[in-house]
């Protein structure tokens, strides 16, 4: 079944750093869509689509591979 997750990142500010954190979390086994409500200079929202559950290890990998830091999930 299709699920989606919600983690916030912070130390994304511009266009460029929702690119690298999209790309890099789309590489994870199972996500089909990833959006960003960018909100520079505090914690992003980034939606994770997935038809498979991910690992909150793995998201956490992504997101530090593309330079930002895990906030925190809801
Ligand atoms: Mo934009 Mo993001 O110039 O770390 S890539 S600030």
């Amino acid at each position: 079944p299709a699920v989606t997750e919600d983690v916030l990142v912070s130390g994304m500010t511009c266009a460029h750093c929702v690119s690298s954190v999209t790309e890099e979390i789309t590489g994870i086994e199972g996500v089909q869509n990833v959006t960003v409500e960018l909100h520079p200079g505090g914690a992003s929202r980034v939606t994770i689509n997935s038809s498979t559950p991910i690992s909150s290890s793995a998201v956490k990998a992504a997101v530090q591979e593309a330079g930002y830091t895990l906030a925190a999930t809801s």
